[in-house]
This record gives C-alpha cells, structure tokens and sequence, in this order.
C-alpha cells in the first residue's frame, strides 16, 4: 500500500476517498467540475491527483482538445478501485458511529436517561446494504481494459463460485481470497487474525508455476473459463499451504473419503494466493437468472414485502414431504416468512445435478403460502464441513438479510469416512452453531429427523413422538430413495410429491435403462483388452444401448498419441478417457474401457467423473506380474528388463492394487469367455441389464 495513505490524517483519507469516488462516478468531468464536486480549489485538486498518480492510484492521459484547462483526463487504477472499496468501508464505520453517537444523544441513551420510543426508525440491520467489492459500471470497463493486459489466472469451477459470493457480498466481511495470516486464524480457530468469526478458508489455489511468476503486490485478472475478467486482486500473500494441517482442522480428518479433503489433495493447486479483490462483473448465469439473487437484492426485496424476520432453509436435495413439514414448523416456531435457499454451486458429488432440482423446488413451491414464501438460488460451492459448514451457512444467510436459520440432523454431512463410520455426529452441527449463534447474528431453527406417523397421516420430530410404541413411524432414506429410483420401484405419496417423483424419473431412470461404464484395469498383458473384447460383443449382441470401446492401444493412438508413460502422461491419458467415458454413460451409452491405470488417485477422479451420470464398474484384472511376464505377448517385458523400455509398469513403474474394486477376475487357467461372463453377471447384480 502507499505510504502517503497510511500516514494521512482522517480528514485527508475522506478526502481521498470522495476523490477516488468522484472519478470512479463521473471519469469524463472536467476538473472544475470535479473540483467543484469535491468541494475544494482546483489547485488543491490538483495537488491531490499528483499525489493519487504518484501512488499509483490514477492513471493520467492526455485528453485532446483546444481547452487548456482539460489537457488530463484521470482515471482509477486497479489499487486506485481497491483502495475506493477499502476506504468506503473506512467512511461507512465512521459515518455509523457518528450517527450511533448522535442517535444516544437523541434518545438519551448516552446521558443514562431512558431511551425514547418512536422517536427514530433506523433501518433495521439485516435488511440495511451490505458492502460488495464491484467498482462502478463505468469503472470497470476501463478496468476491463486496463487488466486485459495483466498476468492471468482461469479461475476453477469451484473458485468461480467462491468468487461471486466475495464480490456481491455473500462472504461479507472478506475482502478478498485469504490472505496467510486470515488462513492461519481460520484454520486454527474459526477467526480471521482481526478475531472476526469466519470458520471456512475461501483461499486461491494456483499451480506452483503460476505462483513462482509472482511478485508481492502484483495486480493479476481473475478469468472465468471462458476467459472474461471477472475481477482483478492485488496479491499480497503467496504462501504453500499445510493441507494436511488444513484437512485435520477444516473437516476434522485427513481421510481422502472426505470429498473436500480429496478436492484439496488431489485437485487443489499447491500454491495459494491471498489478497483483495476489485470486482468488475458477476460470473455469467445462463440458467435461472430470474431465480437468482446477491446478498443486497433479496434484502431489498424483504424490506420492500417488509418480512423483517426470514427464516432460511438451505438444502442440496430435492424437497419432499418432510422438508416441507419441516420448513412449514420452523416457518411458525420463528414467527417468520420462508427463504427456501438451494445451494445450486457444487454439492456433494453424486447428488441430483440443479437443474432437476430446481424444476423440482419450482413444482413444491406451489405448495407453500406465496405471501410468506420465497425462493432463491444461492451459487455457493460446498465443502461438506458439517460442523463449521453450519457456522459458515449461517454467516452466508446474515449476510442474505435473513434472521433465521434452519439446522436439522447431521447438516452438511460428508458420509462416511475410510473406516466405514460417520464423520461427524448428526447433532455435532446444532451444537456448534448454538455455541456461535449470537456472533453470527443469525437464531438457530433446530430440528431432530422427521419421521412419518401412518396413524397421524403427518411428519412428526422422531424424539418427540411419545406414543412410539403404538404408532407405525415410516421413513425412507436417500439410500432407499435412489434404490428405488434406480429400480424402478414404486415412491409413496407419503413420501414425495408426485411431480417430484415424476422429475426425478426423468432425470433417474431405472438403471437398466441408463449409461454406465465399466472400468478394466491390470498389468499389460493381464488380459484387459481380450475381455473387454468379448464384454463388447456379448452387450452387442443384447442391444439396447450404444457400446464403445476405449482399449489401452486404441486410446494412446487415437485420443493420446503425444503422450508417453510419465506419471503426469499417465495421469493425463486416463483423465482424457475418463472425460469420454462419462460423456458416453451421460448420453445413455456403454464405455468399456480397458487402459492400465496404475494410480489409485486418478481411477477415483475418473470415477467420480462417470458417477455423476451413471455407473462405475471397476474391473481388476488380477493377472500376476510374473503371469504377464511368462505370457509377454508383445515381447514388451523382455524390453523392459533389458531397460530398453523405461517407466514399464510392476516392471520399472509402480500400480496400486485396486482396494474397493466391484469385482475382481482371475484369468489364469479361466477362459476369455469365462471372465466376460463374470463381468455380465456383475451387471446384471447391479441392475444394469436384464437378465
Ligand atoms: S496407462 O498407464 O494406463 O496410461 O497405460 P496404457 O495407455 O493402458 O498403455 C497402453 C499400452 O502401452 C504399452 N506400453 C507400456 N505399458 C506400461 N508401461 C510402459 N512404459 C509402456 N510402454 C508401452 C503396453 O503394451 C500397454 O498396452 P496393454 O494393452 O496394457 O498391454
């Protein structure tokens, strides 16, 4: 930062400020009019650009034309619009105290005496604006402009939405990405270093190579993948984070099952970077522009319907009757209107993709009283956290001008972790939210499982049914949910509504009617390609779906042909077949693949890819080494002895045993068709073909 700003005088920082303000808003006025504005001399004016230029503040171009007096034209840099953002945070907090300190005096509250009823009607606070990180409309085409020629890094999908809710105000009071002593605080203890409660690290991760082309202090554009600027940030910190550290700490363990402990160590750059961000535009929405909405439009929207309490329900699923039950009691317990607020960023891979879920919400929304109920998407990506996540949801509704916030069993819940056991406890959220209720700003709505009473015909709170004995209590978990989706079987009216279930039939078919992927992998020679030959062929002659095969040799020459067998090749070729394996189960197909796919790490991304739309079998080829080597069918082991071929995998290169494999074959003294037909029955036991 310049020197000149921190030694100023608070009269001189306001100054600046209504100066940085002044030419963000009217860039083309003339200096008179600016000075005029400012309320001061034109030399004083002119004092003051030298001294913003010389900061870096300003930029100063010739202006052409005859009048002398306008022979510059100023316009705000990049530090000169963080710096505006900055200081009107600072002029806003000196403003409020002034009026606090003139409000007591008013009502008598600063003289002991007591305070006056009626007599002011300040704007209630969580309805009142909230600070966003956006410089001006006109601003920020000159910024476009000015950053275009800046160092620049294509924000991830996951970075895109953590970015928009910095800039419209949603991660209000961050500024920016974290810088490391906010990360430090975070992790340690839920408290940026100014001790603000903030349980979650909104960091930038970025690739070592990115980072090692950075100075401190350096403006750099943030892009989305379609390379528009969506913001510049001024790098501050640049630091390797400890993720295990951060694992332990965040998510409570440094287990890989853990989708966001496996975000963080096997997508995650290395580096991270931290500094404040200059917003110049929102993240481009084509779907359900209508439905969304930033921190300071759903506020205006409550102060306009006047709902000075709103209680918020986020969820990731689709609603059925029990989230309706829920949201209907929490709505009457608070006394307050209803925000169903859907996280529509990133959930938990897996989940029914937004766009189902949203026809869905659109569908219940029917259902609810117009008048005391709304909804909107929230484009926030979700790390899983349980506990902190909770904490962290509730800031985020703050910020959205809500008063409430419902909190039911195990919120956020990861699953289960390596061991097969639960990450967290289902109430370790509630928990950790009452502890934090007040600094958050928001009041808790907790609510224990809601079960189904068949003799009541309604939802009740499992721990409040006291006739449990004498009643029939029916539930259906997302487990048996997706069982019974995936099978064709029938989803009681009790349970959902119809045109809930009738979207998600659309969405989910029966999965015999749905594309999957089966995954061989094993040694080279072990056998893949044979099977997966015959496997095509048997599916063929079935019909039903398209099937394609991605064999080892027909992928590296017809996909992969520059690559070669380094680990980051490897990783790259699998990565490849992955991509076109899930397009294929998306579009309903079979993908037989058949590669190598030494690492563990990368089988678990290619599944994670293809899971999202269907299937994922997993077919080890367990031919031993020494099996492979005595067959050598393509005389490749002989070479790789001889060290005339290098990286040659269980040879002079390592292969994770697959641990969690959906089946395993056995190929020695088995034939060919054998080992096919073992793969048929597996699907058939999965539901994927009929029998
Ligand atoms: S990987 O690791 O999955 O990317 O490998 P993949 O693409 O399946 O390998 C395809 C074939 O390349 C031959 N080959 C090697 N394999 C392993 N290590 C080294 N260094 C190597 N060099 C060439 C090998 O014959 C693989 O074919 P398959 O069908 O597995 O025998």
């Amino acid at each position: 930062m310049p020197e000149t700003l921190t030694t100023s005088t608070p009269d001189e920082q306001d100054l600046l400020f209504r100066l940085l303000r002044q030419l963000d808003a009217a860039p083309d006025a003339s200096q008179r009019t600016t000075a005029a504005a400012l309320g001061i001399s034109l030399g004083r004016l002119n004092t003051l650009l030298r001294s913003a230029a010389e900061s870096g503040l300003v930029t100063v171009s010739a202006r052409p034309g005859p009048d002398k007096r306008q022979r510059f034209a100023y316009s705000l840099t990049t530090r000169g619009a963080a710096e505006k953002v900055r200081l009107t945070d600072q002029f806003l907090a000196r403003k409020l105290a002034d009026y606090n300190a003139l409000h007591a005096e008013l009502t008598g509250s600063a003289s002991g005496l007591p305070p006056l009823k009626h007599r002011t009607n300040p704007m209630q606070s969580n309805l009142a604006p909230i600070p966003e990180l956006y410089v001006s409309y006109e601003s920020a085409q000159k910024l476009k402009v000015e950053a275009a020629d800046l160092v620049s890094w294509d924000l991830t999908p996951r970075q895109i939405c953590d970015l928009e809710l910095l800039m419209n105000g949603g991660f209000n009071p961050l500024k920016g990405f974290l810088s490391e002593a906010d990360y430090d605080g975070v992790i340690e203890n839920m408290r940026l270093a100014d001790g603000t409660l903030w349980p979650m690290p909104i960091t930038l991760d970025v690739s070592e190579d990115f980072a090692a082309k950075l100075e401190a202090g350096q403006d750099i554009a943030l892009r989305d993948q379609e390379g528009v600027i969506l913001a510049t940030m001024t790098v501050t910190d640049n630091w390797v984070p400890n993720k295990a550290r951060e694992a332990e700490k965040v998510f409570g363990a440094d287990d890989d099952a853990h989708p966001a402990v496996n975000y963080l160590h096997n997508t995650a750059g290395k580096v991270y970077l931290g500094g404040p961000v200059t917003g110049i535009q929102q993240p481009v929405h084509y779907d359900f522009r209508g439905r969304r909405d930033t921190p300071n439009e759903l506020r205006a929207y409550f102060r306009k319907l006047g709902w000075n309490k709103v209680v918020a329900f986020q969820t990731r699923n689709p609603l059925h009757r029990a989230h309706q039950e829920l949201t209907f009691r929490a709505a009457r317990e608070a006394q307050a209107n209803l925000l169903i607020h859907p996280v529509v960023g990133m959930t938990k891979p897996g989940d029914v993709d937004h766009f189902t879920r949203v026809r869905c919400y659109e569908a219940v929304l029917d259902k609810y009283p117009a008048a005391t109920t709304s909804m909107s998407l929230l484009n926030l990506a979700m790390r899983m956290a349980g506990p902190r996540e909770a904490v962290w949801h509730g800031l985020i509704r703050a910020n959205h001008g809500c008063t409430h916030f419902i909190v039911g069993r195990d919120h956020a819940g990861p699953g289960k972790n390596s061991q097969g056991e639960d990450f967290y406890g289902p109430y370790d959220a509630q928990e950790m939210f009452r502890e934090y209720q007040k600094e958050i700003g928001v009041e808790m709505v907790d609510f224990k499982h809601m079960v189904y009473v068949q003799e009541r015909a309604q939802y009740e709170p499992n721990d409040e049914i006291e006739d449990r004995d004498n009643v029939t209590i029916l539930n259906i978990s997302g487990t048996e949910l997706r069982r019974r989706l995936a099978e064709g079987l029938e989803i009681p009216e009790w349970f959902s509504f119809p045109e809930v279930v009738s979207e998600l039939r659309k969405t989910k078919p029966p999965r015999s009617k749905q594309g999957f992927t089966v995954f061989f992998t094993g040694f080279s020679g072990s056998g893949k390609s044979t099977i997966a030959n015959a496997l095509m062929v048997k599916l063929m002659e079935m019909g039903g779906r398209p099937v394609t095969l991605l064999d080892g040799d027909i992928v590296r020459k017809n996909l992969s042909s520059e690559l070669g067998f380094s680990k980051e090749h490897r990783d790259l070729n699998i990565r490849r077949i992955g991509y076109v394996a899930s397009e294929i189960t998306k579009n309903g197909g079979i993908a037989i693949c058949a590669p190598i796919a030494p690492y563990a790490t990368t089988r678990r991304a290619v599944r994670e890819d293809v899971e999202q739309f269907g299937a994922f079998v997993e077919v080890h080829v367990a031919t031993s080494i020494e099996e492979c080597e005595r067959r050598d069918r393509k005389g490749l082991y002989k070479l790789a002895r001889e060290g005339k071929i290098k990286e040659f995998t269980g040879i002079s290169d390592p292969y994770d045993v697959p641990q969690n494999a959906e089946l395993v074959v056995e190929t020695e003294n088995v034939d060919v068709d054998n080992c096919a037909h073992q793969v048929l029955l597996k699907l058939e036991s999965m539901g994927l073909i009929k029998a």
